[in-house]
């Protein structure tokens, strides 16, 4: 049994998780709409993860016999302006999403409860993941420029990128 303050936090993380999912949504039919196949693709996958991210929680509070909430859907932007704009919201949402797990980590150590202090270890090392994908896009299209132009080659690169984290996925990584 975990205490009630550590659920009341899980329950915050799975709201963050949920919004998460559907924020990549948006932003994956946003893609869409511009013809943007490879970015579409990507963050539809981004948005399954951020699903899957959520489950996970779900299913460790059943484990610890505590009472996980399912969230209220939370109205996500429609619109992104450019891809640039749209992964620098990205990289902003996992910076917020990698605080709360820091925070929940901190939690659990204040409260010895060392059973979801190692559950939160695979969040820690995920975000880590993530920031470092979203901050190396970033560098990609700040290289290739946000021009009308350069969109066909972000896309290109961002199907390869997507290509990547499939087969690491398929791997079990
Ligand atoms: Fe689940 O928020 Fe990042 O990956």
């Amino acid at each position: 049994m975990i205490s009630e303050k550590m659920t009341d936090a899980l329950n915050t993380q799975i709201v963050l998780e949920g919004y998460a999912s559907f924020l990549y949504l948006s932003m994956a039919t946003w893609c869409d709409a511009k013809g943007l196949e490879g970015c579409t693709s990507f963050m539809r996958r981004q948005s399954e993860e951020e699903r899957a991210h959520m489950l996970r929680i779900f299913e460790y509070m059943s484990e610890v016999d505590a009472h996980a909430l399912v969230p209220a859907i939370q109205q996500v932007p429609h619109d992104f302006d450019t891809p640039q704009k749209m992964f620098e919201m990205v990289y902003a949402h996992e910076q917020k999403v990698t605080k709360s797990i820091n925070d929940l980590v901190s939690i659990a150590k204040a409260e010895n409860d060392f059973t979801t202090d190692n559950f939160l270890q695979w969040y820690i090392t995920e975000q880590r993941e993530e920031e470092s994908l979203m901050r190396s896009i970033l560098d990609k299209i700040k290289l290739i420029g946000d021009s009308p132009m350069a969109l066909y080659y972000i896309d290109k690169e961002i199907t390869a990128i997507n290509t990547m984290e499939l087969k690491k996925e398929a791997a079990g990584e």
